[in-house]
């Protein structure tokens, strides 16, 4: 058996840090500062504001990502800000706007319970979103019935009452197929197709191609088992359907997340109490960072950018025009680099270095800056890349604000801790470096900036912090402070009046298209990589501990395929993509079917996943498809080989 690599636990960073000669050594406040802002200076004046690239923070709080996108559109004056939204659920966001005009998932947490049937579709929610999950629990426990939509048998598939083991990026042509039944069956919702929707009987023809049985031979999903869930769904009185990362990290991610809505849209599932299409957001804050601005074509409260008059409106109240268009998204900014058209970046709690897609690549990318400056609370692998570092508190302790979960819930978080040492709050960072680039910021309290969001975005306007507090939280859309709105959204799509109604809701005509990376002879085995309960992300806040329950990073394996390749539990093996290899202990996991092999991306210091992983992304939302990639596993010999 190999042995497992010890880890080095991520030490808190304390003190600032500058590159002098090639090595980062300790500064002070004033020199890191002036140095971060000397150099945004200099490549500004040189190349002009899109030159410059800001990635916010997920983790920290709303009122932090609000300064986060101001700072890029004021101080710097360009659109390009984004975060890590752009790795997970930004599909679901384009693809929930496409059809509703907005981008939020619909429901409340009370009515996951209060429901009769819950799909769990591309989410291994009772890992990954374990507070989501008890509601769930809840719900299992009055009677609701649980669908699981997933390549592995997970442990929330156990939960569920059903198992619906698909092939990878296989979801549109399921989702076709449960589609056409439901039609077939004579089982779709006529009253809400003719009030809420439009282009139904396109949708319908294109549907027609996907019988069950041609479905089970793509999918491999058997035949009665679509039927079933067919059925189950638009028989439901009450539905959720709920997807996460298996669903939106393709490259084809806003069709499936089209397809998922495909389906409420044809029972009706959507708009009432209890029925609705909810992506479980990933980070604590994504969901906030996003409606307060921190993406490249939306302002606080998900307002267009492109519209003349919400520009003008924030143009009134910070002074500074903002650019008429859309700025580079993450996965467009890392390409810039590599074009060498974007020379600076701010990195505010992310790590590309290790989380996206084609580590190598983004790598060379990010070493082509000419000004690169990280502000973290830990050393991580990009923070020793950078020219500057600036020690941050974590947001979820050490600062005070508000975050938005999942059902848009705008709630409370109160400062518990100093940072330690000299590390100082992610805003009052970046007000100094405002200061120094000639913009005279000062915020007392998180509560001003919250104020200020709250006179720019109608859908947070009615949240006063002493609202927050009395009611425990709020969800958007909350308009005026002497109103609540309902639980859940598009509940226009229901009135018989037109007028009242609005838009309706499009159905989406979809193409199957496999993944990107095939299989053939050389790489015949498909991995799709994702979490487990005991790590987060790319490990640099879960790395520092030890316990029996962590197992370290493992190659998981089909028993079928590790006979096949006569490999034991524990034996070292190597893993080779068309972009990378790496090596790591292999794991003999039977809710794995042959040929599906899985691993994480908690442990990139000593398996680094994304060497792997291609950068295919998806059109319209920049998302790479991390879900699938084509490899090839071979039994290591010699010493590590474990013989
Ligand atoms: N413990 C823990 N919790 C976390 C995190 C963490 O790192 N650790 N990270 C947080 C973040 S940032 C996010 S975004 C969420 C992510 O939460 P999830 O999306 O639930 O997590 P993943 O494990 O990435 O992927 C979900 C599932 O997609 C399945 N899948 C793979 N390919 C396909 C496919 O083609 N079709 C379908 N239908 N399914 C497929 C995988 O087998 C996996 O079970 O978790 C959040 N919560
Ligand atoms: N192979 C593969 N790769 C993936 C995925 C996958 O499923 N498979 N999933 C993708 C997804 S969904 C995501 S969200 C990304 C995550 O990618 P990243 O966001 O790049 O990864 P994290 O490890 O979450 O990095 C968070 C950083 O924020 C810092 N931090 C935490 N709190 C604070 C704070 O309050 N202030 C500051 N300044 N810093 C803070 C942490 O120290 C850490 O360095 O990874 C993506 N990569
Ligand atoms: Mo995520």
């Amino acid at each position: 058996m190999a042995k497992k690599t010890p880890r080095t636990p991520y030490v808190r960073l304390t003190r600032p840090h500058v590159r002098d000669a090639g090595e980062l050594r300790p500064a002070s406040w004033d020199e890191a500062l002036d140095r971060a802002a000397e150099g945004f200076r200099r490549n500004v004046e040189a190349h002009g504001p899109d030159a410059f690239g800001m990635f916010s923070c997920a983790r920290a709080t709303n009122e932090m990502n609000y300064v986060a996108q101001k700072f890029t559109r004021v101080v710097i004056g360009t659109n390009n800000v984004d975060s890590c939204n752009r790795t997970c659920h930004a599909p679901s966001v384009a693809g929930l706007a496409a059809a509703f005009g907005s981008g939020g998932g619909t429901s409340s947490y009370q009515e996951i319970e209060d429901t009769d049937l819950i799909v769990l579709w591309g989410s291994s929610a009772r890992e990954a979103h374990p507070i989501f999950f008890q509601h769930v629990l809840k719900a299992i426990r009055r009677g609701t019935r649980v669908f699981a939509v997933d390549p592995r048998r997970t442990s929330t598939a156990r939960w569920a009452d059903r198992w619906l083991g698909l092939n990878v990026g296989t979801d549109i042509p399921l989702a076709n197929a449960i589609a056409r039944e439901i039609i077939h069956a004579g089982l779709h919702n006529t009253t809400f197709i003719e009030r809420g929707t439009s282009g139904f009987a396109e949708f319908a023809a294109s549907v027609e191609p996907w019988t069950p049985a041609a479905a089970e031979r793509e999918t491999g999903v058997p035949a009665a088992a679509i039927r079933e869930l067919a059925h189950a769904y638009a028989r439901a009185e009450r539905a959720q359907l709920c997807w996460t990362l298996g669903i939106t990290e393709h490259h084809n991610a806003t069709d499936n997340v089209r397809a998922l809505i495909n389906l409420a849209l044809l029972t009706g599932h959507v708009g009432r109490y209890g029925s609705g299409l909810n992506p479980l957001r990933g980070q604590n804050n994504v969901q906030g960072g996003g409606d307060m601005g921190a993406i490249p074509d939306r302002l606080a409260g998900f307002q267009d950018i492109l519209d003349p008059a919400v520009r003008a409106r924030f143009a009134r109240a910070w002074g500074r025009e903002i650019q008429p268009r859309h700025g580079l998204n993450l996965t467009d900014m890392l390409a810039a680099m590599g074009a060498g058209t974007m020379t600076t970046a701010y990195i505010i709690g992310e790590n590309p270095t290790q989380s996206e897609a084609d580590a190598e690549h983004t790598v060379k990318r990010l070493g082509l800056l000419d000004h690169l400056v990280v502000q973290d609370i830990f050393l991580t692998k990009t923070a020793r890349m950078a020219d500057v570092v600036l020690p941050a508190g974590a947001a979820w302790c050490e600062s005070d604000g508000t975050m938005t979960n999942s059902e848009r819930r705008v709630q409370r978080v109160r400062k518990a801790l100093d940072p330690p040492g000299e590390a100082r709050d992610d805003i009052e960072i970046m007000c100094a470096l405002a200061r120094r680039l000639g913009h005279d910021w000062h915020y007392e309290r998180a509560e001003d900036i919250w104020d200020e969001v709250r006179s720019l975005s109608p859908i947070h306007a009615g949240m006063t912090y002493a609202r927050l507090e009395e009611r425990q939280g709020i969800q958007w859309p909350c308009y005026s402070e002497d109103r609540l709105e309902p639980s859940f959204l598009h509940s226009r799509l229901w009135e018989t009046d037109p007028e009242v109604r609005g838009r309706p809701a499009p159905f989406a005509v979809l193409r199957h298209s496999p993944p990107v990376d095939r299989l053939d002879q050389e790489f015949p085995l498909r991995l799709t990589t994702g979490r487990r309960l005991d790590s987060y992300n790319t490990g640099v806040q879960s790395g520092g501990f030890a316990s029996p329950l962590r197992r370290g990073e493992n190659v998981e394996l089909s028993p079928e395929d590790a006979e096949r390749l006569g490999v034991v539990p524990g034996e070292q093996v190597r893993i080779s993509s068309r972009r990378g290899t790496v090596t790591a202990p292999a794991f003999v996991d039977p809710a794995l079917r042959p040929g599906l092999v899985f691993m994480t991306m908690h442990f990139p210091d000593e398996v680094d996943t994304n060497s792997l992983t291609i950068e295919a992304t998806d059109p319209i939302a920049g998302t790479a498809e991390y879900k699938a990639t084509a490899v090839r596993v071979e039994k290591v010999l010699g010493p590590a080989g474990g013989h």
